[in-house]
């Protein structure tokens, strides 16, 4: 019997032996008091990482969009983001119920904004319309297949946002997989934004956190806003310590977790029944389109042992992370013909 292969996300990593030493051993303190060594430590390292000024280690990558959506802006602003973004459709609700602003959406083109487009949609407050303060970017780009902003993009937006008053959050769950993708430092992407968030507990292989980093000022306020959604943790330093054992031990190998997309997705490719949005993956998630109902599909594949998720009723994907190996793959190819081929 072979185990169990898991594609439904990169979240679904567990911590290493290593990574567990690493938690074990951490020193910890009250982080309310600013007292968590291993805390403050990451922090650090997570703000010098993004050439920002400060950070704040937070529970999850939500709660981080949350708090930057609500240091940002005031209720009854308006923010832009892409429609198909993670604050949009996976946030149940939360820049409306929390910050109390609007929700404004552009399309992009393959998860790659149009910045005209994006230009002519900043309003500034005047006697009818709200003052749209914040942009948010998603890079990688989920439900775009886990496409790459390029750094230029962002430039450009990023100039213009500045011109109209307008700040920029990069939600960057992804962020390291973007830059070890597209061979630049994470700090290239962040330059072009006021703030970023990036997640441990995905590709990097943490159980839980992600680390939010902007001004000084900006990170004294979204210090508040953490401790006003119950965010402010005590002896998390045991978190912390896999954060940055991961900042120091697990960002080069997400070029395998790419390089396993690609074969996975070679591998797929003419497979009849499956259409795949991207022949080869920008970086480790594959999207593909299903003749048949996806759920059926799906359940096939569970059968002989390998997950993924239903995206909508015609698409799946699959996300390549550090507990899938290079023969994961090769048997999950096998097993996919073999199901799609049956439901053709
Ligand atoms: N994404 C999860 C699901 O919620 C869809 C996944 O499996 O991909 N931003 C982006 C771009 C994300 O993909 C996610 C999680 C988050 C934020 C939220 O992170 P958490 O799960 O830590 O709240």
């Amino acid at each position: 019997m072979h185990p169990i292969i898991d594609l439904r996300s990169d979240t679904i990593t567990r911590p290493t032996p290593e990574m567990r030493r690493a938690m074990a051993e951490a020193e910890v303190g009250d982080d309310v008091y600013d007292d968590d060594p291993s805390i403050n430590r990451l922090q650090a390292l997570s703000a010098e990482i993004l050439g920002k000024e400060a950070a704040l280690f937070v529970p999850t990558g939500t709660m981080s969009n949350s708090i930057a959506i609500k240091t940002h802006t005031q209720p009854g602003d308006e923010i832009l983001l892409d429609g198909e973004a993670h604050s949009m459709l996976y946030e149940v609700g939360l820049p409306a119920i929390v910050s109390g602003v609007l929700t404004r959406q552009f399309i992009s083109h393959k998860g790659i904004p149009d910045v005209a487009d994006i230009v002519s949609k900043f309003q500034e407050e005047s006697l009818h319309s709200p003052r749209t303060s914040l942009l948010i970017l998603e890079n990688t780009h989920n439900r775009s297949g886990g496409v790459v902003i390029p750094v230029d993009v962002q430039r450009k937006l990023w100039e213009q946002a500045q011109q109209h008053g307008v700040k920029v959050h990069i939600d960057g769950a992804r962020l390291f997989n973007a830059a070890i993708a597209s061979g630049k430092s994470p700090s290239e992407f962040a330059q072009y934004a006021d703030t970023v968030t990036f997640c441990l507990s995905k590709g990097l292989g943490c159980p839980v956190g992600s680390v939010l980093c902007g001004s000084h000022g900006f990170i004294s306020r979204a210090k508040r806003v953490r401790k006003m959604l119950g965010g402010g943790m005590r002896q998390a330093g045991i978190l912390a310590a896999a954060g940055i054992y991961a900042l120091e031990n697990n960002v080069q190998r997400l070029a395998e977790d790419h390089a396993n997309a690609k074969r996975l997705a070679e591998g797929l490719n003419g497979t009849p029944g499956i259409h795949l949005e991207e022949e080869v993956p920008p970086t480790n998630m594959i999207y593909f389109r299903t003749d048949a109902l996806a759920e059926s599909l799906i359940t096939a594949m569970e059968a002989h042992g390998v997950i993924a998720s239903t995206v909508s009723a015609y698409r799946i994907r699959l996300v390549t992370h550090l507990d899938v190996d290079a023969q994961d793959i090769e048997r999950t190819i096998e097993v996919i013909k073999d199901v799609a081929t049956a439901c053709h």
